[in-house]
């Protein structure tokens, strides 16, 4: 590039498919294929990777992959009797995963063995790699200078087929970090507050690479948490240069061998030094705090980006009705389940009990991994928090982040607050609840608030009135970023794939309600889509658990025709303002949102969906573009998309389109009827025509742009991408 360069740029043009580098690529416009190093997927969406890699025709995976199951078990009583019913009620879907991981070469880590990215982080991520994972938050892995990047499941199978994985060439971010984490502080406060600078889209199409000696102050695993909830601000990724902090956790994790390696090159694993003296020269954007200054904070409700000093807390919360009692504190998920997060949050509970203060609120725990839970154990953390009465330790798993949490009462509906150290606090996410308010904080935090029981409760100036009626403050959390004694574990709950799994038999019974074998979407016929109907026009924030919610829906995760059944039901439908009660403009009633679809389906109408801004915000899941695709939508009209959600609309086939003037949302009405007026001439680069005519007579031409190049083109032309793929395996066959 005749230029010094960031990590980013080192690591993006060290993995192109073409192998050597023989051009500069334009960040923010050129498509680049990629090579990633491996693949990481979790059971809720390996099951519909996997599907659609068993059409690929091929008879193992090209590079090195695992499949993590983490999200399919229930926190309710607590760890060993959870994970028993949790193998109990998914065990269709556990053998599945583990015959076709055997069959194809795939590592399979069983239920308990931990949450996706602390598992990688402790075993596969590596300085300078680059990796792609079927979940948001495979990110993580940037806490270790991996470049690695959530995708839908189309995109593993590219991969896992052996193809080239494509992005944009993406924008860089740059945060400069000085000064050293204090007091309350936490790792989890540094991406709290970006959060706040950049909002949830702030970070879209963007790499954050974080550097600067505050970067060399942060524990590797507080690296990961960073990154890890970058997902939140629609970062592509974020990552971090290679140093101590990564060298002590890699020996610690058993990784003397990659320190070796690692170090042998280790000038290749930072960002060059000109590029972080003068960061304006080198990213698109860059942003400086001071880790010195830097205080807790809060965010939330429903967003995560509504960031909140805790000093500034009570005085928001009371100008907005937040409720301030929490009965629930949760620590865990896979952003703030290490070993350190759990020592740190330990002292504070071991303070509270020395001082004579119990908690108000219910602490809930889930560790990230079996080796984790094994060393807590054994170094006593586990037990300072039962210490507690009423805590409990989970199994090491998604649990409550994800909805499965059986929260007693919680089908109430009532008005309330948790507080918790996840990534996501969107409506209902959690306990189903639409009046959940959820806020994100460190785990040291969530701690602190489970004993006062009060959101605005701020260790720092606050005291505590003890069982002698004396007035008490809670010491600064301490912790250890790694065990003394070493990690330990047992039986770490990994299950290696057979050297040779073509006998291995992977069965789909024709009547599971779990598991379907997919049918290939119907190729475009060639004309333009005409006579459509807009399913619905989706009002504010919709994210892609408002489109195909998880919780109670996750069990669905492999069986399409099924899950399809939640399909926007979470959506507000701007023509009323209520959530799943859309017009069938056949019959002119109101139904919920999968049955009018499918009643178009039946009647061979095609609709489309319109949304506002970064529309399919958060996950990976591509159920959210399946599911639309399944029950007969063509395009989905937006102001703008979040990436991966984007991609994922291509990948099965589907328009994803934004207005030329968003303002043009306002234009389109309910009993609209939609036409392509060019779909014909679909081409790179070349906005679309849509007519939408009202009932009155009137029309409304509408100028979209699309970002789909010529490859991404002939998908839809097929049907989907994985048709291209089927198509190709046949020919070479
Ligand atoms: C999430 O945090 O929302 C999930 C569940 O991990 C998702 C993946 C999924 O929907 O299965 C993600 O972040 O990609
Ligand atoms: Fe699991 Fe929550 Fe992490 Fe998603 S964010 S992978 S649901 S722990």
């Amino acid at each position: 590039m005749g230029k010094p360069l960031t990590l980013s740029e080192k690591i993006l043009y060290t993995h192109l498919w073409e192998g050597n580098a023989s051009q500069a690529y334009e960040r923010g416009n050129s498509y680049v294929d990629f090579a990633p190093d491996r693949v990481a997927m979790q059971d809720a969406t390996a099951q519909m990777a996997l599907l659609q890699f068993m059409q690929a025709g091929k008879s193992k995976v090209a590079v090195p992959s695992t499949a993590h199951a983490d999200h399919l078990i229930q926190a309710r009583v607590g760890a060993e009797a959870d994970l028993q019913e949790g193998i109990n009620k998914n065990s269709e879907v556990f053998n599945f995963l583990s015959s076709v991981c055997d069959k194809y070469g795939i590592g399979f880590w069983k239920p308990g063995a931990g949450i996706i990215h602390q598992v990688v982080l402790e075993n596969y991520a590596f300085p300078g790699g680059m990796m792609i994972g079927t979940d948001s938050h495979t990110v993580n892995a940037g806490g270790l200078g991996m470049v690695a990047i959530g995708v839908g499941g189309a995109d593993a199978v590219d991969v896992m087929a052996g193809m080239a994985w494509e992005l944009k060439m993406p924008k860089l971010i740059g945060v400069k970090l000085t000064g050293k984490l204090n007091g309350w502080t936490s790792a989890k406060d540094v991406i709290l507050k970006v959060a706040g600078i950049l909002t949830v889209k702030g970070g879209t199409g963007c790499i954050v690479e974080y550097f600067g000696e505050g970067a060399q102050n942060l524990s590797a695993t507080g690296k990961g948490t960073i990154c890890n909830m970058g997902a939140e601000i629609g970062a592509t990724t974020s990552t971090f240069g290679y140093d101590d902090s990564m060298r002590r956790y890699l020996a610690a994790t058993g990784r003397q061998d990659v320190v070796d390696a690692a170090d042998a090159i280790a000038e290749h694993l930072t960002g060059d030094a000109e590029v972080y003296a003068n960061p304006e020269q080198y990213f698109d954007q860059v942003i400086e705090i001071n880790l010195d200054e830097l205080t807790p904070h809060l965010n939330g409700p429903f967003t995560p980006d509504l960031a909140t000093p805790v000093s500034e807390f009570r005085a928001k919360a009371e100008a907005n009705g937040w409720p301030l009692d929490v009965e629930w504190a949760l620590i865990g998920s896979c952003t703030n389940s290490s070993y350190e997060d759990l020592s740190r949050a330990a002292s504070i509970v071991e303070d509270a009990v020395a001082k004579g203060v119990k908690p108000k609120a219910i602490l809930g725990i889930n560790p990230g991994s079996e080796q984790v839970k094994f060393t807590a154990e054994r170094d006593g953390f586990l037990d300072s928090f039962r210490k507690f009465e009423s805590a409990r330790i989970f199994t090491n798993a998604c649990g409550p982040c994800i909805g499965q949490w059986d929260r007693e009462g919680s089908e109430k509906g009532e008005k309330n607050s948790i507080i918790h150290s996840f990534n996501r606090n969107f409506a209902k996410r959690a306990d189903g609840n639409p009046n959940t308010h959820a806020f994100v904080a460190s785990p040291e935090m969530v701690a602190a608030v489970a004993i006062s029981g009060r959101l605005d409760f701020n260790p720092i100036t606050d005291t505590l009135t003890n069982q002698n009626g004396e007035q008490i403050k809670l010491d600064e959390p301490k912790g250890l970023e790694l065990p003394e004694r070493g990690f330990a574990v047992d039986d770490n709950g990994y299950q290696a794939p057979s050297e040779d799994g073509s006998s291995v038999q992977v069965a789909v019974s024709p009547t599971s309600d779990r598991l379907q074998l997919l049918e290939p979407f119907e190729p475009w016929d060639g004309q333009n889509i005409t006579g459509a109907k807009v399913l619905i026009k989706a009002f504010g924030k919709c994210t892609t658990d408002h489109i195909s919610m998880a919780g109670p829906w996750l069990k669905y995760r492999g069986h399409l025709d099924n899950i399809s059944n939640n399909m926007l039901i979470g959506a507000v439908n701007a023509y009323n303002m209520e959530t799943n009660k859309v017009k069938n403009e056949l019959t002119g009633e109101y139904g919920e949102v999968p049955a009018v679809a499918r009643a178009y389906k039946a009647a061979g109408v095609p609709t489309i969906v319109v949304g506002d801004q970064n529309y399919g915000e958060g996950s990976s899941r591509e159920h959210a573009a399946m599911e639309p695709r399944h029950l007969g939508v063509r395009a989905v009209l937006v102001k703008s998309f979040a990436r991966i959600h984007e991609t994922n609309l291509k990948k099965q086939g589907m328009l994803g389109l934004t207005f030329v003037n968003p303002e043009e949302y306002d234009k389109i009405r309910e009993d609209d009827t939609v036409n392509f007026l060019d779909l014909d001439q679909f081409a790179p680069s070349h906005p679309l025509q849509l007519e939408f005519v009202h009932s009155d007579g009137t029309k409304d031409l509408i100028l979209v742009n699309h970002t789909y190049n010529e490859q991404q083109i002939g998908w839809f032309k097929a049907g989907s991408a994985l048709n291209l793929i089927a198509e190709e395996a046949r020919n070479n066959a």
